[in-house]
């Protein structure tokens, strides 16, 4: 077997949540119990419209790190739609993306295609507090409060056809909004992102409307996206409005830009390195440190193993990087 499972024992002490964190840990570790993700796939990876929603907050309980502040979520961010620089999406953002109204378009392979409105989108689902880690490729990590609701319960509603095998999404492209020169003519806009249908229906995936109990912040991709935790940063992708299940693997931004760099899964790996750097070690952002973050090693699938590695079993996570 290819894949290694690494356990919980083997986080490094220093990411231990110290007890005066901002927010209290055991308001994620005394969740609840829920049924577990091979549970939940038993069931079937096709969507079961009448399926009980996943509880997967037994499973994010076991994040115990301490967030990162408010500050610093929402002033380092990607979204290369408002510029390259981390500081470039919290000072456009905010004045220039027009999030009301907005509109959620479901189609393709389903047999409930529907513009939603946003808040028609989200109604029908649980609101849940989840703290994530975020790694991205660049080898930057913070950890999140997010607040948000399953991409599972939107695929159910959907319910993609037997043929549909992948989501895929896409991000709101309006250049008047969007200040980004440079990479105007570089990616095919809009961004696009996707997921094997089994991996949007675990319960880790996360449609995210918020962080720290608040409204997302525009940098951030208000006021919809994704989070897929054991993921590289940029599967999750921001502002979305548009979700579509096909048959064959969808293109994706990063892996069309630079296919030799990035690939569709984009799993993190500390032993698979980008041509250009090692993912063995991440800077984990932290402003009280001298050069603004401190340095910690990279889990596999950042730590969510126990949760997902059971979906690429066979897989050669060389090859399919
Ligand atoms: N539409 C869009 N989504 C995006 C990006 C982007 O440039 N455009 N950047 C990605 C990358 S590389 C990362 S690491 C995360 C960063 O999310 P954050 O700014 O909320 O930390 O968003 C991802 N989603
Ligand atoms: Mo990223």
């Amino acid at each position: 077997m290819i894949i290694r499972i690494r356990n919980n024992s083997d986080i490094p002490s220093s990411e231990i949540t110290p007890e005066s964190a901002y927010i209290n840990r055991r308001k994620f570790l005394g969740a609840s119990a829920g049924i577990g993700a091979a549970a939940f796939l038993a069931r079937g990876a096709a969507a079961a419209p009448s399926g009980a929603p996943a509880h997967a907050a037994h499973l994010a309980a076991r994040q115990d790190e301490e967030p990162n502040t408010f500050e610093e979520i929402t002033s380092y961010n990607n979204f290369y739609e408002f510029g390259l620089d981390k500081k470039d999406p919290s000072k456009y953002a905010p004045s220039r993306l027009v999030t009301e109204p907005w509109t959620v378009k479901v189609d393709g392979l389903c047999n409930n295609p529907a513009d939603y409105q946003l808040e028609d989108f989200i109604k029908p689902s649980t609101i849940e507090d989840r703290t994530y880690r975020l790694r991205c490729v660049e080898a930057w990590s913070m950890v999140v409060p997010w607040r948000g609701f399953p991409l599972a319960d939107v695929i159910r509603r959907a319910e993609p056809t037997a043929a549909a095998k992948y989501v895929s999404f896409a991000t709101l492209w309006d250049p008047e909004q969007m200040p980004e020169r440079r990479w105007r003519p570089v990616i095919d806009w809009p961004y696009r992102e996707g997921l094997r249908l089994d991996e949007a229906l675990h319960p880790l995936s996360l449609l995210v409307t918020g962080l720290y109990g608040k409204d997302l912040p525009a940098q951030n991709g208000a006021p919809l996206r994704l989070i897929v935790p054991w993921k590289y940063g940029f599967k999750s992708i921001k502002s979305i409005v548009g979700i579509t299940f096909t048959e064959d693997e969808p293109p994706t931004t990063w892996a069309t830009q630079s296919p030799r760099e990035y690939g569709f899964y984009s799993n993190v790996n500390p032993d698979v390195s980008h041509p250009r750097w090692s993912q063995a070690t991440e800077k984990r952002i932290d402003s009280s440190k001298l050069f603004g973050y401190r340095r910690i090693d990279t889990q596999f699938l950042n730590g969510y193993a126990d949760e997902v590695a059971h979906m690429y079993e066979g897989m050669d996570l060389q090859k399919h990087f």
